[in-house]
C-alpha cells in the first residue's frame, strides 16, 4: 500500500501532513576578534569542527577577512554544543573568540 494513504474500508484516508518535517538546522558561526591567535582558530576547527588543515585555515581566514564565517551546520543541540565547547576552550586559553548559532 502506498504511504501517503491508508485504506479504511472504501474510502482512502489521507493524511493530514503528508511529510514528516526535517530537523532544523543550525549554522555554528565563527566571529573575529583581534586578540585571539590564528593558530588557536585553525586549531579548534580541526578539534571541534573537523576540519583538514586546509580548510581550517581557508574558514579561519574567512572569518579574519570578513568578521564571521560558518564553522559547521548542525542539529540545534549539536550547535548549541559546539558554541560551548569553542567558548570553554578559548577561556582557558585566555582568548575572546566567540561563536554564535543561526538557524541554516
Ligand atoms: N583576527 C585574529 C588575528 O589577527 C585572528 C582570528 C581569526 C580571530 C578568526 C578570531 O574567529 C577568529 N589574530
Amino acid at each position: 500500500m502506498a504511504q501517503d494513504s491508508q485504506q479504511t474500508g472504501d474510502a482512502v484516508k489521507e493524511r493530514v501532513q503528508p511529510k514528516k518535517k526535517e530537523p532544523l538546522q543550525y549554522k555554528v558561526i565563527l566571529l573575529n576578534d583581534d586578540y585571539t591567535t590564528m593558530e588557536f582558530v585553525v586549531h579548534v576547527l580541526e578539534s571541534i569542527f573537523q576540519k583538514s588543515p586546509a580548510e581550517a585555515y581557508r574558514i579561519m581566514m574567512q572569518v579574519h577577512l570578513n568578521g564571521k564565517g560558518i564553522a559547521g551546520i548542525y542539529p540545534w543541540e549539536v550547535a548549541e554544543t559546539k558554541v560551548d565547547v569553542v567558548t570553554s576552550m578559548a577561556r582557558s586559553a585566555g582568548f575572546p573568540l566567540r561563536a554564535v548559532t543561526e538557524e541554516a
